[in-house]
This record gives C-alpha cells, structure tokens and sequence, in this order.
C-alpha cells in the first residue's frame, strides 16, 4: 500500500472534527482525568451515559502515577478493592485490610475501562470557565492547553453538559471558577471552597466519600477537590477514596438523570 501523507493529515482532521462536534452536548462532563474522574466516567459509560471527560495533560492518571514517593506502588483499603477486581487490576494483600496494586497498572486498566465503556476523553484540553443559565450550570468553556501554557489570547468554546463533574484534584478548579465569578454560593458551611487540610488519612477517605455531592446546582465533586472545597483533610498514597469518590459520583449522577 502507498502512502499519502495529505491523505493521513485528512483522516485526522475529519475524524478529530467529528469526535469534537460529538462531544458538544452530553450527560455528564467530567474535568480531569485522575483516579476520580476515570472511576467516575467508567462507571456512567458502562451504564449508557453519553461522558466527556477533559483533561488538561497529554495523559490520564493525574497524581496516581508516580504511587508514593515516586515508588510506583498505590495502597487501597479493603472497601475498594472490588473496583481493582472488576477492572482486571492485580493486587497483593498486604495485611490487615491494606491491598497493594502498580501504579501504572491501575493507570491504564481504569483509563481502558474508561474508554472502552464508551467515554469519550479529551486530552489536552482546559477547563476555563463555565457557562451558567438562571443559576444552574449548562456547560463548560474549553481551549486547548497549549493556549493556557503559552499564554496566548485566543478566545475559547462552550459545550453543554447536563451535569459537570469537578474531579480536578487538589486545585478543585472549577469550584474555584464559580466562586470567583458568582460569589459565595457554594454548598459548602461557607459558600466557599474552604481549603484543604493537613495530612490524616483515616479522617480523609471517610470525608472524601461523604463530600461526593452537589455543590452548585448540577456540578459535583469528586476525589481530591471534594476536600478542597469542603475543609477535608489529606490522605498521602492511599487511592481508595478516590476510586470510592468516582463511583459514588457516578451513582448520585445516574439517579439525577434517571430522575431529569
Ligand atoms: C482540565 C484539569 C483541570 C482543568 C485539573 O490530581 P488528580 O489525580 O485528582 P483525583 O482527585 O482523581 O486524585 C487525587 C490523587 O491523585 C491525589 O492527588 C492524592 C490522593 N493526594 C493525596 C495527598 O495527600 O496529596 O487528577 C486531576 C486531573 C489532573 O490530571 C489535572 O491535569 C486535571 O485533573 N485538571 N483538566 N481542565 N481545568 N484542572
């Protein structure tokens, strides 16, 4: 077979054009791409939801690469290893309720998973802004990371989501955005993002999953940024919370949309 190189530049382009006007309007988009956001759109794929997730970086994964300490090793406790298993990801029993897996394992089986539901991801995106209707949030404002990196003013593009997910980690980027362009209106006791606490894990995982809720009429959080937003400790190395965090996500979203 001979190769044309146009040729090559033409199927990338129609097709990324057409994965782009796809992903325009959906259930649930899910901004960033770490543990939390993957269990999330794993789980609202697999049930049929039509999900976009946004993610700044060329790779999914977020911070569950590098395990602890860069040793590539993550530590989940007992109540999450049934979402290891589900995936097909290898863990080792560590005693006393702890359960080791490899990080990059768990990385990529979860970002498959993810894919192979039906998500649909775009890497390499940015989170800006978000657009808000009669004080509901109706979709998110995007530009390509490259821009954001490089500083350059070129203006961005709406999509519309029924729902938004804020997986965004420790910076919970779009709680941030909400609260700076519409004030204290957050559910939170403050209205605002109260900002995370220092290291305790006990405290952190069980806070990381009862604050997977609703903190601005149809935006949720989930893993890291819900103790962000709501004052919770952190946790170090332990991942259980955060893939715990996305399936109740995915959960709580699936009821809203039954119900909507
Ligand atoms: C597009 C964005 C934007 C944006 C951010 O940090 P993450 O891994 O988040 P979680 O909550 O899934 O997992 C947290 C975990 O990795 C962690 O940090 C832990 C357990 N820490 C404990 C401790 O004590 O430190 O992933 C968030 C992702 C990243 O990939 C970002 O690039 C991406 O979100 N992101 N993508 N638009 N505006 N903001």
């Amino acid at each position: 077979m001979a190769l044309d190189d146009v040729k090559i530049s033409e199927i990338i382009i129609k097709s990324f054009s057409e994965k782009l006007l796809g992903i325009l309007s959906s259930d649930v988009a899910i901004v960033g791409g770490g543990p939390a956001g993957l269990c999330a759109a794993y789980n609202l794929a697999k049930a049929g939801k039509q999900v976009v997730l946004f993610e700044r970086k060329l790779s999914l994964g977020g911070g569950m690469w590098g395990g602890g300490i860069m040793f590539n090793q993550i530590v989940v406790q007992d109540e999450a290893k049934k979402i290891l298993d589900e995936l097909g990801i290898r863990s080792v029993d560590a005693g006393e309720g702890y359960f080791t897996s490899d990080s990059v394992e768990t990385v990529t089986k979860l970002s498959a998973a993810a894919c192979d539901a039906g998500a649909t991801v775009m890497n390499l995106f940015s989170v800006e802004d978000v657009s808000i209707r009669d004080e509901i949030v109706s979709g998110l404002v995007i530009n390509w990371s490259s821009v954001e990196i490089a500083g350059l003013h070129v203006d961005p593009v709406t999509v519309h989501s029924h729902f938004v997910v804020d997986a965004t980690g420790h910076a919970a980027e779009i709680a941030r955005i909400i609260e700076r362009k519409v004030g204290t209106k957050l559910l939170t006791p403050t209205g605002g993002v109260i900002g995370e606490k220092p290291m305790w894990a006990e405290v952190a995982e069980t806070l990381t999953i009862e604050n997977t809720k609703e903190i601005y009429p149809h935006v949720y959080v989930s893993g890291m940024s819900c103790n962000a937003v709501f004052g919770g400790p952190r946790m170090g190395p332990i991942f259980g919370g955060m893939l715990l965090s996305g399936k109740k996500v995915a959960d709580l979203l699936l009821k809203r949309l039954e119900g909507s």
